[in-house]
């Protein structure tokens, strides 16, 4: 069960004061559900140092453990949303001071893209506070795309649902990644959003997946959940076939005025145990510490690279809330040992 690095197998054997405790094994035939929810649930339940092994076990099986890629977010069109997500400062259900804004013009976003390449970002993600853009609107979107592209940096957008048409023209303007989160698990998905239903989240992810636009989804920890729930939700995403290139795990903001601004602090380990997860089941997958870095501190941060987690917003602003600061995350980076991709134009 556990594999030796390269770097340890070549010198000496790994120390072993114990057997690790029995945890599920990888799935073997791709043609069946690959993570039954029991076998998610019993992977979090693993002591943490055994938890963290498999993780650090599969993550360096796939990816470089000094990588950390370096995506900023960028709200070109806030506030004003229908839907009623309890999360949500953008949603027109609740009252966070958050004020509408008209779609920003391609000059504004190149600016914005400059300085993110500028800082060292490769990846730039467009949000907008759409339950799904009309047609007008994603034309809009598809001259942001270009403009993302033409600076060399890899573009993601996240919209709300889209048909498979739009999804279709995203990927004809260039778009490289779609962003539609599935947040929680399906059964706890009604007492936080009323106004959609999963299969719409899931129906949008086919569209996507057929335009042959990389997925990216994920969800949100921390709004009182279970560890079911959060078991539930990586479940869901991990027997996505395929599972999603990119998987964005965030931890809820609390935002005043928003229906979980009271939910009681999670256990930052659990928070940490989720990162593990979404990392064994989903291997070759970039898991993104979304949401949430700026008032988790340091070491949550750091415990979450050493689980896997090898993609993080960067810059000054999530959409509405602040992010961690960028000088605070070069200087992380940089005390870890850690490398970043620059976007070549
Ligand atoms: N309106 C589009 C949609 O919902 O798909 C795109 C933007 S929406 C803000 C993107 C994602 O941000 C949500 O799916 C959710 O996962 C995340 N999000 C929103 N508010 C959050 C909060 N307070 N804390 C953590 N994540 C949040
Ligand atoms: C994702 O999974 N998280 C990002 C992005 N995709 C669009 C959004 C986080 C929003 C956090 C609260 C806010 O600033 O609005
Ligand atoms: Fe709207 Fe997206 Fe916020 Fe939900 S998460 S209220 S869809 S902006």
């Amino acid at each position: 069960m556990t594999t030796i690095t390269p770097a340890l197998a070549a010198t000496e054997q790994p120390l072993h004061f114990h057997a690790p405790r029995q945890a599920p094994a990888p799935p073997v035939d791709a043609g069946q559900q690959a993570w039954p929810v029991t076998e998610v649930q019993a992977l979090l339940d693993l002591p943490f140092p055994e938890l963290m092994h498999r993780a650090q076990t599969v993550h360096r099986e796939h990816h470089d453990p000094t990588h950390m890629e370096l995506a900023t977010l960028l709200s070109i069109k806030t506030g004003g949303c229908p839907e009623d997500c309890g999360y949500c400062p953008q949603s027109v259900h609740h009252e966070t001071g958050v004020e509408a804004t008209k779609m920003m013009t391609p000059d504004a976003v190149r600016e914005a893209v400059l300085g993110a390449k500028a800082a060292g970002a490769s990846r730039f993600c467009m949000g907008a506070a759409w339950r799904a853009p009309n047609d007008r609107d994603l034309e809009k979107v598809e001259e942001l795309v270009r403009v993302v592209k033409a600076e060399g940096l890899e573009a993601c957008c996240t919209l709300g649902m889209l048909s498979g048409d739009q999804a279709q023209r995203l990927k004809g303007a260039g778009l490289d990644y779609y962003n539609h989160n599935l947040d929680t698990a399906p059964e706890l998905y009604g007492s936080v959003i009323t106004t959609r239903d999963y299969q719409d989240r899931l129906d949008t992810l086919g569209h996507v997946r057929e335009a042959g636009i990389h997925v990216c989804s994920g969800g949100i920890v921390g709004m009182g959940e279970s560890r079911a729930g959060r078991a539930g939700l990586i479940a869901q995403l991990a027997n996505l076939a395929p599972y999603p290139e990119s998987v964005p795990i965030n931890h809820l903001v609390k935002v005043p005025g928003t229906p979980l601004a009271d939910e009681p602090d999670l256990d930052p380990l659990e928070f940490v145990r989720t990162v593990a997860v979404a990392r064994i089941t989903m291997p070759k997958a970039k898991v993104r510490l979304s949401a949430g870095r700026r008032q988790m501190g340091e070491s949550t941060q750091a415990l979450c690279f050493l689980a896997g987690a090898n993609s993080i917003f960067y810059g000054d602003k999530l959409l509405v809330t602040g992010n961690a600061d960028v000088e605070a995350d070069q200087q992380l980076l940089a005390r870890m040992g850690m490398q970043t991709t620059r976007a070549h134009a």
